[in-house]
């Protein structure tokens, strides 16, 4: 059981609204927790964001403690480390992955300013050799989704004289992606100099999501170049990893790209693995392809009949099912959020309690844990700034409306100001037990770990419109004009029955798979997160300690005089 802290104000509310007061949102205490939140992400995103501009730019990420620059996009990946060409002077990463952000948060003259920036100075004629995973999510989708939110209309950006600059940008990288495709396989190389294509020699290995996460970023590109290159070469990719599946329906991490053969058997649904699962789901969102989310639905059935173990997922050989790696891994926590998207709130709840209690232990999450030995793993125990509990705890929040989300996101918001601000920014944590500081602000801190906080307490960006958002968090519009057809609507905690809506006008795909709360019957009611049942069933008690969280008001249940447990302390 996690401590359970100030609950007071979101408590309050409750109390009030039990009494039958009438409390407008915008007097509530909730509602002012949310808006003083949003004034402090908001704060954080600034300091993030200004620094860099200040000591990196037009460099790719911020090293906040030298108050210098890294350009890391040459870096990135799981598999590899490579260094960069002396001349390289980096792609301004972090400004890239901050436009949506600006958005969000109602920047529109900083957006547009970065916007021409990078229509004048950016290129990707330079010779440098890139993980194609990484440069697609953060580059690729960063491009394309700002392009998207530039020429909505509705924004009113530009005094309407947008002239599809981001796009043009999009377009040139997409096609330098191209010849990492041009395989045996079909399956992508990982790595591709931007300039020359190919490296002679360069390495066959490969993730699961290095191959099997491309198709929103290209996808969107053809749906709006016209030319439906980019999403073919995805989506071949995509189909032959699909064929390598076992028979038990699951996949591995690592794989080689000239031959289609496993290298590593194992998985689980965290690195290498994670972002596959993902897009099958969202490409569903987006396309609106039947065939996506049949997949989806195999693997997902896959992956909790195999992986999941109480509220925990393993990692299991995808040959025999069997559990090989016991551990928590900080990628993990982006299932619950996916989850949601479902409807399956109730199973995402669970996992993500237990996410956010290894969270309150250490303060952050620890990159690997392991389960069985309940140990931190000895080599891993840093933490990057990664966004996927708070990414989760959005969803959540949007699903459920329980204020205990908002407590959590608030938790996260102190913690991430006491342990990793500092004067030049946000630092990575290298070691959760000492919270020693790691020289490096990713651009995944203002891509999505400001913008999911933000969103958790200011969601008008999304009742805006409909988004789906990659895996960098990167925003694209669910349009039905990319659709073959609207995506189904699911029926909440009973993900696996569909149901056909015979009105599509105005179906809006947040709403069906982000809101399940929307589509509860009355009467109908979702498990509060908050809740902990009472150690006997019969709310017989001996001490406090027997008592557990009402699930209506949050508050922690005491044993009275008499044994009973209740609600028994006046606030
Ligand atoms: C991000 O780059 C993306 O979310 C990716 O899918 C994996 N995780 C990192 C941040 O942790």
């Amino acid at each position: 059981m996690f401590p359970l802290r100030n609950y007071a104000t979101c408590v309050l509310l409750f109390l009030l609204v039990l009494s039958d007061f009438s409390v407008s949102q915008s007097q509530s205490p909730c509602a002012a927790k949310k808006k003083r939140m949003r004034e402090k992400v908001r704060n954080m995103f600034y300091h993030a964001y200004d620094n860099y501009m200040t000591y990196a730019f037009p460099h790719d990420e911020l090293k906040p403690l030298t108050k210098s620059f890294t350009n890391s996009l040459s870096e990135l990946g799981n598999l590899k480390l490579e260094h960069l060409p002396q001349d390289y002077n980096g792609s301004a990463l972090t400004l890239i992955e901050s436009l949506s952000s600006l958005l969000i948060m109602g920047n529109n003259t900083e957006f547009e300013r970065a916007v021409l920036w990078l229509s004048e100075n950016l290129t990707f004629d330079v010779d440098a050799r890139i993980n194609l995973f990484e440069c697609n999510i953060r580059v690729l989708g960063g491009l394309v989704s700002a392009h998207l939110l530039a020429s909505d209309s509705s924004k009113k950006l530009f005094q309407g004289s947008y002239k599809n600059q981001l796009l043009v940008l999009a377009e040139d990288l997409g096609n330098r992606f191209l010849p990492a495709f041009n395989t045996p396989t079909g399956l992508p190389y990982a790595w591709i100099n931007l300039k020359y294509g190919v490296m002679e020699n360069e390495t066959t290995e490969t993730s699961t999501s290095g191959c099997g996460s491309l198709i929103l970023e290209m996808g969107a590109l053809s749906k709006m170049t016209g030319d439906p290159i980019y999403e073919s070469v995805a989506l071949r990719a995509l189909r032959k990893l699909w064929s390598m599946q076992s028979s038990l329906e699951l996949f591995g991490t690592t794989l080689d790209i000239a031959t289609g053969q496993w290298i590593e058997y194992s998985s689980g649904i965290g690195a290498g693995v994670d972002s596959f699962y993902e897009y099958l789901l969202k490409a569903h969102i987006l396309f609106g392809k039947e065939d996506f989310w049949k997949m989806f639905h195999s693997a997902y059935v896959a992956v909790q009949k195999y992986f999941k173990h109480g509220p925990w997922y393993h990692d299991a050989d995808m040959r025999t099912g069997r559990a090989t790696y016991w551990q928590l891994t900080s990628l993990q926590a982006f299932w619950p959020g996916l989850q949601v998207l479902i409807g399956d709130v109730i199973a995402a709840n669970s996992s993500h309690r237990e996410f956010f209690h290894v969270w309150k232990r250490f303060g952050v999450l620890p990159e690997r844990y392991l389960l069985d030995h309940q140990m931190l793993h000895p080599t891993e125990k840093y933490y990057p700034l990664r966004p996927e509990l708070a990414e989760s705890t959005f969803y959540l929040y949007q699903a459920t409306k329980d204020p205990w989300y908002i407590e959590v996101g608030e938790s996260i918001v102190n913690s991430l100001n006491l342990y990793t601000k500092v004067e030049g920014g946000f630092a990575s944590v290298k070691d959760v037990t000492t919270m020693q500081l790691e020289d490096h602000q990713h651009s995944f801190f203002l891509a999505e770990m400001c913008k999911y906080l933000y969103l958790l307490f200011d969601d008008s960006f999304v009742h805006e419109n409909n988004y789906v958002f990659t895996t960098e968090g990167h925003p694209l519009p669910v349009q039905s004009s990319w659709h073959d057809e609207l995506p189904e609507a699911y029926i909440p905690n009973n993900w696996t029955s569909l149901k056909r809506r015979s009105t599509v006008n105005g179906i809006s795909a947040m709403s069906l798979q982000v809101c399940p709360a929307t589509n509860l019957k009355s009467g109908q009611h979702i498990e509060s997160a908050c809740h902990i049942p009472d150690a006997r069933s019969n709310y017989r008690c001996l001490t406090d300690e027997d008592c557990g969280v009402d699930a209506t008001t949050c508050r922690r249940r005491t044993c009275s005089m008499a044994g009973y447990c209740g609600l028994w302390l006046i606030i």
